[in-house]
């Protein structure tokens, strides 16, 4: 099969979600075209089925201070859709890709390419919902041929805010359980403190949603009961005011903002516990990341979160903004080794279970051909 992949190339899970299914796909056979603006950058691997197609904006003065992307989008999807006769567009993040998608469609005006668009979180939960992209998210999502949401909620939170009986197929995100898992040592262990200290982990994009603040709060009443250490990890725009606030509370030398890490799997997989405090997340990528490498999560009952993180068996959910309760759960954990491990192992398990990159990918690929076929 030939299929186009449009994602954000950032960071954030989308774009991951997106480059880990091209990665799957092309490893099976199929011809994977990502078009973007720039590489995903999780595409870490040169491979014969794998192709990048760059979306350039051409700025003219009239366009200042708005380059019209979804335009120049529409075209190089239009462009490669032709030359490369792709059977399947699939976007993530409908917006403003689902436009782009049905606008190239209209272009080639071919009945043959099929769009499909899975649903991640903010453009549903925060910028769909907004006025001024709310009905064009709606039209996007309903000339979609196909349309999938990362979870339960998700696809409920869609019915819901956009009053549509679009059919929505539910497909989690997933994980490689040969990447994500238990790593005893790595090499940022300097940073990981002496013998004895326990590593708290947080990942994530830094948005707002993702309340670092909570983190900070909840690491500082656990390092006064239990030695420790929190490693902070991606970068976003509430990374410097979490900086500052560490430096104010000489936390500097037990806080470390590391970044985007190339080696997030030995992080994460050598961590004892991952907190991930969002106000909203309809999946929850990184939570599942830390679940596969045996690492108890403290998250919060928000969003898809429940249909990740089993409650007192894998991890703990609280409600939000209650750091004081996740403080409490996450020294509960960090001072019995024994459960922690137990909670670990049964984190690794039920997550490869459900969420193994070879159960999933297989679901987006049946969805193909089901949207080819009609
Ligand atoms: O919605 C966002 O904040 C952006 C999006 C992204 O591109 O990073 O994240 C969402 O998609 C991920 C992959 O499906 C999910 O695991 C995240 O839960 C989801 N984030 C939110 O819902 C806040």
């Amino acid at each position: 099969m030939r299929i186009g992949i449009t994602c954000y190339p950032t960071f954030g899970g989308s774009g991951v979600v997106a480059t880990e299914l091209g990665i799957a796909l092309a490893k099976r056979g199929d011809d994977i075209h990502f078009i973007s603006y720039a590489p995903p950058s999780r595409l870490n691997i040169l491979h014969e089925h794998i192709h990048f197609h760059e979306v350039t904006v051409t700025s003219y003065p009239l366009f200042d201070p708005y380059p019209p992307y979804t335009l120049a989008l529409a075209t190089k999807m239009a462009e490669v859709a032709a030359y490369e006769k792709l059977d399947v567009l699939h976007v993530h993040y409908a917006i403003p890709h689902a436009i782009s998608a049905y606008l190239a469609k209209q272009i080639l005006r071919s009945a043959e390419l099929k769009v499909i668009t899975t649903l991640h979180g903010t453009d549903i939960t925060l910028v769909g919902r907004d006025a001024s992209y709310l009905p064009i998210t709606k039209f996007g999502i309903e000339v979609s041929d196909g349309v999938t949401a990362v979870s339960q909620w998700l696809k409920q939170e869609t019915a819901n805010n956009f009053d549509t009986d679009k059919a929505i197929d539910v497909i989690p995100n997933f994980v490689d359980p040969d990447r994500f898992r238990r790593h005893e040592s790595n090499a940022f262990c300097h940073m990981f403190g002496s013998k004895g200290e326990k590593v708290l982990t947080h990942v994530s994009n830094f948005r707002p949603v993702k309340r670092i603040m909570d983190v900070i709060e909840v690491f500082e009443k656990v390092t006064r009961v239990v030695p420790s250490r929190l490693m902070m990890v991606g970068d976003g725009p509430d990374r410097s005011r979490a900086e500052a606030y560490c430096r104010e509370r000489r936390l500097r030398d037990r806080v470390f903002f590391l970044g985007n890490v190339p080696n997030l799997e030995e992080i994460v997989g050598s961590s004892d516990l991952f907190l991930l405090p969002s106000e909203a997340e309809s999946f929850g990528m990184a939570a599942l990341e830390a679940l596969a490498s045996e690492v108890p999560v403290i998250a919060t009952r928000a969003g898809g979160l429940p249909e990740v993180v089993d409650d007192g068996e894998t991890g703990y959910l609280l409600p939000v903004g209650d750091t004081e309760g996740m403080a409490a759960r996450a020294i509960e954990i960090l001072t019995d080794d024994g459960r922690r491990r137990a909670m670990g192992k049964q984190a690794r398990e039920r997550s490869v279970d459900r969420f193994h990159v070879a159960k999933v990918v297989p679901e987006y690929r049946a969805l193909y051909e089901r949207v080819i076929e009609t």
